[in-house]
């Protein structure tokens, strides 16, 4: 045979991939044990003959790998997940006896998976679409999962509408597409059917859909649940989880053009700020109220496509959650993370919210498909981390059985027999008074499906409402039948005439579709609620964001020194673009390592950008097609952008200038730094839009 030009021949022979184990370097071994000597080479009979069953290494390394999937989740399959804890700020043993809000400054350890719903494991981070926020609390009497979404409310009322709503939203059966996106014929068609999912579509498609990190968003509970405090009183509360560093979402435009640039956007994003040390954190609130509140709300507290508003119940916060240690293995934590909505801890109950109660049983059930057996609570990640004592044994990969004679009880084998209940420490379900027909029904009180989505829509600044509008234009543009285009309109005119002409409008329909019949008169003087707008609630600072500094060679290094210090102080940070991954040497000759070539860095990355060049460097930059895109896409996603004087040619080649409007800053000494930083804090110059945006023409 010719030369073993892979070097790969015989153990021992000088092949460079036999890395043989010496020193603390432990040996690689199967799966039992067995110590390998060959991981390059199958066992043959010569070195061109066939390959040996004999061969055990290979048959075991490969069966392994032939089974390393598992099914993904039929819903929420992309996900990411991180560690954590929750800290009580003050005790709620008077309204609750669930063990994590006990005392101040208890620690409870937490495992928290953020996902997108309708796409696949390998879909990107950034489509239009609800996102989970589920977590788990490792309390000391046992795991409590509050799985909740990013969006308070949901698209239908009862679990057995489920299954249909997830077969629209996901690829056709025929076609096995669109993948991870909701602008499809399907999904629109189950929505204009299901007049109950309209105030849910109003804040899918508000920018609540496209969050700009898993760190600014908020969380909720979604149902209304229970508190039960020793005494057995029992009070409704619902859960909201808001994050430190503000709210703040990207442009539809920027949306699609990150997930060519990163598919990875968000998962990135939370890994890298709990890595370098800058652990994402939310108070977690509470909205409690009791029957008398139920009685004279105008909605059903156990319809989960309504909301409870601020203004008439207060969110009081209870805690804090920190994230602030990322996975070991993906696979082992985030995917093997079994959340069951039963699981509840005593002193939370629930409540018969029909979504809800089906959701008990779905989770158990998905868990026994997903993981292959009942045992998955013996996964560390879904393990408990107090004391697990039952009669419960054996079936597939059984890590924990009962020790001792009996598994059965009642027994009489003394302190042998094991583990006892405990009326006094043990789950005490609410004592709820029940009467009723069975019947398959619809309570009337559900039957409002317009009033709180009108009252979503009003509540939003007049940018927010014009993204709603380009969003259904948008998904509905991508709906080949008319009579679904037009029946989404009908549903609009029942919420804003005003959104429902923008919309009819975006579509060129040349007359108005009438109106809906809606079950109940609509209530158009719901009050607004700022709560329910992100840009209501200016961020104090720009902590945690990410600026872009696209530099060339011969950059002003006092600027960006200065530049640099003011991103630093004000919490966030920064990344260097330049023509080659090498990086730049500054104009006092230091050598500034690069984060990203140009190529691999464009504008839709970071939340604010500079542009810190040379003459040359403009010049040369200005030719560049993806550094003129840079500055151009920067300028259309109404990004402040600060500029040295040298810039000003690609400015000009990328058909942008300084005195367009207020969202430039010219860096000429190193206090202008500063200014532009805080500049950055209002997000986005939301002015700009209206004069790059065709659709804003039809506004005005
Ligand atoms: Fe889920 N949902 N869901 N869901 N859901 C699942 O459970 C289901 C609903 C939510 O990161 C599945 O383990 C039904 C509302 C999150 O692992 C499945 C109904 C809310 C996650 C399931 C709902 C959610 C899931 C798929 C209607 C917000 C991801 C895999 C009755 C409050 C959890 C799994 C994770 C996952 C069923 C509705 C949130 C199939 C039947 C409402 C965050 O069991």
């Amino acid at each position: 045979m010719a030369e073993d030009i892979y070097g790969t021949r015989n153990p021992g022979a000088g092949g460079e991939t036999h890395q043989t184990a010496s020193g603390d370097t432990p040996v690689l071994t199967t799966q039992q044990g067995i110590p390998v000597a060959d991981d390059q080479n199958s066992l043959k009979v010569g070195p061109r003959g066939p390959t040996l069953l004999d061969d055990f290494h290979l048959r075991e390394k490969l069966f392994h790998f032939d089974h390393e999937r598992i099914p993904e989740r039929v819903v929420h399959a992309r996900g990411f997940g991180v560690h954590g804890y929750f800290e009580a700020t003050e005790s709620l043993s008077d309204l609750t006896r669930a063990d994590p809000f006990q005392t101040a400054g208890q620690r409870t350890p937490v495992f928290v998976r953020f996902s997108t719903v309708a796409g696949a494991k390998g879909s990107p981070d950034l489509p239009r679409d609800v996102r989970g926020f589920a977590v788990k609390f490792y309390t000391q009497e046992g795991n409590w999962d509050l799985v909740g979404n990013n969006i308070p409310v949901f698209f239908i009322q009862d679990a057995i509408k489920f299954p249909d709503l997830i077969h629209a939203a996901k690829p056709a059966p025929d076609r096995g597409f669109p993948q991870a996106q909701t602008a499809h014929d399907n999904f629109w068609d189950f929505i204009t059917l299901s007049p109950e999912s309209m105030h849910m579509i109003m804040w899918a498609m508000s920018d609540r859909a496209i969050p700009r990190s898993l760190r600014f968003m908020e969380g909720f509970g979604v149902h209304t649940f229970r508190f039960i405090n020793a005494e057995g009183k029992s009070s409704f509360v619902k859960f909201h989880w808001k994050p430190k560093l503000g709210l703040q979402s990207v442009l539809w435009n920027e949306a699609l053009k990150i997930n060519g640039a990163d598919p990875d956007f968000h998962r990135r994003d939370l890994w890298d700020a709990v890595d370098s040390g800058q652990p994402p954190e939310w108070e977690l609130g509470v909205q409690v109220f009791d029957e008398a509140f139920a009685d004279e709300f105008e909605f059903d507290i156990l319809d989960p496509t309504k909301i409870i508003p601020e203004e008439r119940i207060p969110v009081r916060i209870i805690g804090r959650m920190v994230l602030d240690n990322n996975v070991q293995n993906f696979f082992a934590e985030t995917e093997q993370v079994a959340f069951c909505t039963q699981n509840v801890v005593p002193g939370i109950g629930f409540t018969n919210d029909p979504l809800l109660q089906g959701r008990n049983f779905s989770y158990l059930d998905t868990q026994l498909k997903r993981l292959g057996g009942p045992n998955f609570t013996h996964i560390p990640v879904n393990a408990p981390r107090c004391p697990v004592h039952n009669f419960q044994q054996d079936g597939h990969m059984a890590m924990r059985n009962p020790v001792g004679r009996a598994n059965y009880e009642p027994n009489s084998w003394g302190a042998q027999g094991g583990p006892r209940e405990s009326p006094e420490r043990g789950y005490p379900h609410a004592a709820v008074a029940e009467s009723g027909e069975t019947r398959q029904i619809r309570a009337e009180t559900f039957a409002d499906h317009y009033s709180q989505a009108r009252q979503f829509f009003v509540s939003q600044t007049p940018i927010e409402q014009k993204h709603m509008g380009d969003a259904l234009v948008f998904e509905l543009s991508k709906v080949e039948r008319l009579d679904i285009r037009e029946r989404m309109v009908g549903h609009l005119r029942n919420i804003d005439q005003g959104l429902a002409k923008t919309v009819a409008t975006g579509l060129g329909l040349t007359s108005m579709p009438t109106a809906l019949q809606p079950a109940r008169p609509v209530i158009t003087d719901l009050p607004p609620s700022d709560a329910l707008s992100m840009l209501k609630r200016p961020l104090p600072r720009f902590e945690g964001r990410k600026f872009g500094l696209l530099m060339s060679d011969g950059a002003d290094a006092a600027l960006f020194k200065a530049l640099t210090e003011a991103i630093k102080a004000e919490g966030a940070i920064f990344e260097v673009i330049a023509p080659h991954i090498g990086g730049v040497t500054l104009s006092d000759g230091v050598a500034q390592p690069a984060g990203q070539k140009i190529d691999g860095g464009p504008s839709v990355l970071y939340d604010a950008v500079a542009i810190l060049v040379s003459e040359e460097g403009a010049a040369m930059l200005s030719k560049d097609k993806t550094a003129k895109d840079f500055v151009n896409d920067a300028f259309a996603h109404c990004k402040f952008i600060a500029h040295t004087a040298s810039a000003a040619v690609l400015l000009e080649k990328a058909g942008v200038a300084e005195d367009m409007d207020e969202g430039f800053f010219a860096l000429a000494a190193p206090g202008d730094a500063q200014t532009f930083v805080e500049a950055c804090r209002a997000i986005r110059l939301w002015a700009r839009e209206m004069t790059v945006d065709l659709d804003a023409a039809a506004l005005k």
